[in-house]
């Protein structure tokens, strides 16, 4: 009997200790994987794919003011007008957004470590008068609706590519894209808060692609995806993450796999999707093969509709934000990782 009850007492004190014990361990990893998760992708927690952080293009916007070093400023002021000349390449014409919306230097803000883009009803703004033949769609005049644009000024090619934002709740584009030679790679253009009853679709709609601007696809995609993601892409923040390298691209939503494509899937769709122009049999349809830098943007996209008063832009706004002229894509950070060599 007295052996009986020893047993028991040490069997009781061991599985106490045990549960005690095993705790403390899950305590431990728990709070390593939230430190983890701060600087890892958000898919890949446990750091699987080996990667590290590349801080010249990674931007958490939790300082004062924006580190220009790593952003050009599309449009800043400079004797009360907009001057368009990129700090590293001061001889390339530089674009100033898909009219009616012109890009401002103007339009941003950093407010509790985000960086907020402005898309404004702004029809005093000093626009350009000249109208220009865009590659895409009709010749519209600069007018009403300025926007914002930032693009990276360092480059890298593949690596894990992430964003954490909310789309501007309006008729205009919220976008996270990159270009590099005759190359773009647009990893969404979301479309917030459409005021077309028969686009009501775009709202929840995420769309990619890459692109290559040499002759003959002139800026067509040479892959595209246009798909239904579940959610309003404005309601909410979301984490956006693109894994890119030499055989392919998987696109990750919220840590969750939602799509992937390899580098013979992408040819095999340009062959297919471009065929009026004549593609060379030996055409290579993944182009995004060369180093990138970011762009985050907005513009007007006038096939599918443009807001034409203040009162449209806004008819989505938040109470209280409804009349100060201004919609907002909110980025809360964009990460960047590379493969440890
Ligand atoms: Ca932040
Ligand atoms: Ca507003």
């Amino acid at each position: 009997m007295a052996l009986i009850k020893k047993t028991t007492i040490l069997l009781t004190l061991f599985f106490v200790f045990g549960l005690y014990f095993n705790c403390k361990s899950k305590d431990v990893s728990k709070s390593k994987n939230n430190e983890i998760h701060s600087v890892l992708p958000f898919s890949d927690p446990s750091n699987a794919g080996n990667w590290k952080l590349n801080t010249e293009v990674s931007d958490e916007f939790d300082a004062a003011t924006i580190d220009e070093n790593k952003w050009y400023i599309v449009g800043k002021f400079e004797n009360g007008a907009p001057f368009y000349k990129h700090p590293d390449k001061p001889n390339k014409k530089v674009w100033t957004g898909r009219a009616p919306s012109q890009f401002s230097g103007r339009n941003y803000r950093l407010e509790q470590g985000k960086l907020i883009l402005e898309t404004r009803w702004e029809p005093d703004f000093p626009f350009i008068k000249e109208v220009r033949k865009p590659v895409f769609g009709e010749a519209l005049p600069y007018e009403n609706i300025t926007t914002a644009c930032f693009i990276g000024r360092k480059e890298f090619k593949y690596g894990y590519i992430e964003i954490k934002s909310k789309a501007a709740d309006a008729p205009v584009s919220s976008a996270f894209w990159a270009m590099g030679d005759m190359l773009e790679f647009d990893f969404f253009e979301l479309y917030g808060g459409t005021i077309n009853p028969n686009k009501k679709h775009l709202d929840s709609q995420l769309w990619w692609s890459t692109r290559d601007w040499n002759k003959p696809v002139n800026g067509k995609p040479t892959y595209t995806e246009r798909k239904d993601v579940g959610f309003r892409v404005a309601d909410d923040f979301h984490i956006w993450g693109i894994e890119w390298d030499e055989k392919g691209v998987k696109y990750f939503i919220d840590g969750k796999l939602f799509s992937q494509v390899s580098n013979d899937e992408v040819t095999a769709w340009a062959k297919e999707n471009r065929k009026k122009v004549s593609l060379p049999d030996d055409y290579n349809g993944y182009v995004a093969t060369k180093p990138i830098s970011l762009w985050l943007d907005q513009e007007t996209f006038p096939w599918n509709d443009i807001p034409k008063t203040k009162a449209e832009l806004e008819a989505n706004s938040p109470v209280g934000q409804k009349e100060d002229g201004v919609v907002d894509f909110e980025i809360e950070y964009v990460r960047v990782w590379q493969k440890v060599k």
